[in-house]
């Protein structure tokens, strides 16, 4: 089984207001079609659309007042919105989607996933259907609500359901020696092991109420830990996403223990 993060920098235009990245999300849905590797988890991020309505609430810090309702139902529905454009998407292009809403399935503690049933989930996959999860606002036992990361709830599924790869598409190559983006002598590393990571990945962190590259970097850490081959490869570049879920040889960066 594997699992596709497909990150908010790929789905969504970042600094256009809820713009979803249509044209991303088709060829990479025509990918994973080609690809026809299953079992297959989709989550994916909040760019645009998540991250900035949740911002504006402060809904990550748990509800402070009573006002925030609006505003943590508002962080749900922009993701459901980009929700249904993936998963759309993803049906024109044969892949048996089916949408699966974090939040009515789970809440954290603390901003914790602690216990996560997966039985819905392997249902779904059972019926040869590719679930589509993404990074929600949820209830907090402790806090009332959080944000919930794609990533953290890839790194429980993958640990829970024993994904054998995780393939993280972003808008980056991978881990490099310098910020890409600043340097350009900066060199892609292949292999990066999860005990010393000090990511040189560039700022991604702007908008992202989730901690950016590297929060995703703990969170995959955790996955590798728990058996799962991880991989990061650009989603921006056509064919990566493709070789990635057919297991072949790929510009990325692997992590290791
Ligand atoms: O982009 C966060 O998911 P991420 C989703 O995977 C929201 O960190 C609601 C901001």
């Amino acid at each position: 089984m594997q699992i596709l993060k497909l990150g908010g920098s790929v789905v969504t235009h970042k600094d256009e207001y809820m713009s979803a990245h249509t044209e991303n999300i088709k060829r990479i849905a025509k990918e994973i079609a080609e690809a026809g590797s299953y079992p297959l988890i989709i989550v994916h991020g909040g760019g645009s659309f998540g991250h900035p309505v949740a911002k504006k609430h402060r809904i990550a810090e748990g509800m402070v007042d009573k006002s925030q309702i609006f505003g943590f139902s508002e962080t749900h529905q922009a993701m459901v919105k980009l929700n249904e454009i993936i998963v759309d998407i993803l049906l024109k292009a044969d892949v048996p989607a089916f949408a699966i809403s974090p939040s009515s399935m789970l809440y954290t503690n603390g901003k914790r996933l602690n216990e996560l049933d997966t039985s819905i989930v392997k249902e779904y996959i059972e019926l040869g259907m590719v679930p589509v999860l993404y990074g929600d606002a949820v209830l907090d036992s402790e806090q009332t609500f959080a944000i919930l990361s794609g990533d953290q709830l890839i790194a429980q599924l993958s640990n829970d359901l024993g994904a054998d790869r995780i393939i993280f598409a972003s808008d980056v190559d991978g881990i490099f020696t310098d910020n890409p983006k600043l340097n350009p002598d900066a060199k892609l590393l292949k292999k990066v092991s999860v005990g010393n990571i000090e990511a040189n990945v560039g700022d991604t962190t702007h908008t992202d109420v989730t901690g950016g590259m590297q929060g995703k970097l703990s969170e995959a850490a955790e996955a590798v830990k728990g058996g799962a081959d991880v991989i990061m490869v650009n989603a921006f570049e056509a064919g990566r996403v493709k070789a990635a879920i057919r297991g072949e040889k790929v510009i990325g960066t692997f992590l290791t223990l």
